[in-house]
């Protein structure tokens, strides 16, 4: 039922992006310079695509926030949990760099946003509401080695009010790590308080990502009718970059991974996992996916449930390599799409505030959004372009989810074979 009004969800995502294509298209060449469709986008489609943005903003901070500390404390003590923590820790970063950097590969090497005359996407950014243009003079310039000292906040209620997404991790990681090494009866309801922020996040992200529908329509037709049907070609090829580089990750990491580390071939892991895979791709949530993962791995992969229980639910809503690759696919997408250059440093910054949004992003429909429109501001790049992936979202959202929750099963087929090799050397020995 959870994942139901996520499918319909999905659909009227579509509709609205048909309808708001549709009409852009048809005013960008009926009436092209008329005055009213300046007003109209002015005063009425612009307005509608911010409020969406800021409902986004609003929850990134105490959403990652406590995804975060929640994340930490779940892996919990490493001690305490012995070999299991540390390895999915391990996995979870390990992985998602690998998945991130195909991301910003595939994106550099295809440069699917490039292809609109420069003053246009310039006209864009100028006439983009939300400071972008200031905050891309105000990131000009910064040092690497300033970039680095900027992750420790001097201020974390400051950064968190900038924006400054990588500070407010670093912070959130420190507390998740110093609760769990405390663990005494006072963190324990701090925990609770975390988990209950957490939780009305999540309410709080269905109710925004409802409106999806109608702010896709809004944001398109406002992007298409200034740019008229080029746009579409951007994002056929966005598309296709996505997918290619989703592709890639399922299809030759996982398999290399779970052949050198695993003990199991592709197929076998294949058929084993296609139950849950193919929850996936109807509910577009992994945490939807998640009791069908827990039974398809501990049944059809032979995974230890204790080995699978820990992995495979920390993993729904901690380790979403599809998610991760995207949003760095789709960071440098908006990049290129509004001509704001980014440094090889920025470009490193975006691959870990991507391995760590990831992580703080939520298990559900769209659980990825409002990282991504975060990451954006903090580069500058107009978040109106959000509007853009909105409408295709569907399709995308779906492939992704099957890359997270099939990157949970083969962590757990690889960490439950690393806890037999150890038991039974312990058993030799
Ligand atoms: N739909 C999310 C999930 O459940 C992924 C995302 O939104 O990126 O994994």
């Amino acid at each position: 039922v959870a994942a139901r009004p996520g499918m319909a969800l999905h659909t009227k995502m579509l509709i609205g992006f048909a309808v708001g294509v549709a009409a852009g298209i048809a005013a960008n060449l009926l009436f092209a310079d008329a005055p009213w469709l300046e007003a109209l986008i002015a005063y009425v489609t612009d307005p509608i695509g911010q409020l969406f943005l800021r409902l986004l903003f609003m929850l990134v901070m105490p959403l990652v926030f406590s995804a975060l500390v929640l994340g930490v404390v779940e892996i919990g003590d490493p001690r305490a949990l012995g070999r299991i923590g540390t390895k999915t820790l391990l996995w979870v970063l390990a992985v998602t760099t690998i998945a991130v950097s195909i991301g910003l590969l595939m994106v550099n090497l295809i440069q699917p946003g490039t292809g609109l005359p420069p003053e246009v996407g310039e006209g864009l950014l100028a006439a983009s509401s939300d400071r972008a243009a200031e905050i891309a003079t105000a990131r000009e310039g910064v040092s690497g080695i300033q970039i680095l000292l900027n992750i420790v906040p001097r201020n974390p209620v400051e950064a968190a009010a900038n924006g400054d997404l990588i500070a407010v991790m670093f912070f959130a990681l420190m507390f998740g790590v110093a609760a769990t090494v405390i663990r005494s009866r006072s963190t324990r309801s701090f925990v609770d308080a975390v988990q209950g922020i957490y939780d009305i996040c999540l309410k709080l992200i269905g109710w925004v990502i409802a409106l999806a529908p109608y702010a896709v329509a809004a944001l398109l037709f406002s992007i298409t009718a200034k740019l008229g049907f080029d746009v579409l070609v951007q994002l056929a090829r966005f598309v296709g970059t996505v997918l290619a580089a989703l592709a890639i990750h399922f299809f030759v990491v996982f398999p290399l991974l779970l052949r050198l580390f695993g003990g199991m071939g592709p197929l076998a892991f294949l058929r084993g996992a296609q139950p849950a895979l193919l929850t996936a791709f109807s509910t577009s949530s992994s945490s939807a996916t998640l009791p069908t993962t827990l039974k398809v791995t501990v049944d059809n992969l032979g995974v230890p449930s204790r080995v699978a229980r820990f992995v495979c639910t920390l993993g729904a809503t901690a380790n979403m390599n599809g998610t991760a690759l995207f949003e760095g696919i789709t960071v440098l997408f908006l990049a290129q799409f509004f001509g704001v250059e980014l440094t090889i440093a920025q470009q490193v910054m975006i691959l870990v505030l991507c391995i760590f949004g990831s992580i703080g992003a939520a298990g559900v429909p769209g659980g990825s959004l409002p990282v991504i429109a975060m990451i954006l501001a903090m580069f500058g790049i107009p978040p109106e372009g959000i509007g853009l992936i909105l409408g295709v979202d569907r399709l995308l959202d779906m492939c992704r989810t099957v890359v997270n929750v099939g990157g949970d099963m083969a962590g757990s087929v690889v960490i439950g074979r690393s806890e037999g090799k150890a038991e039974s050397l312990q058993q030799a020995a």
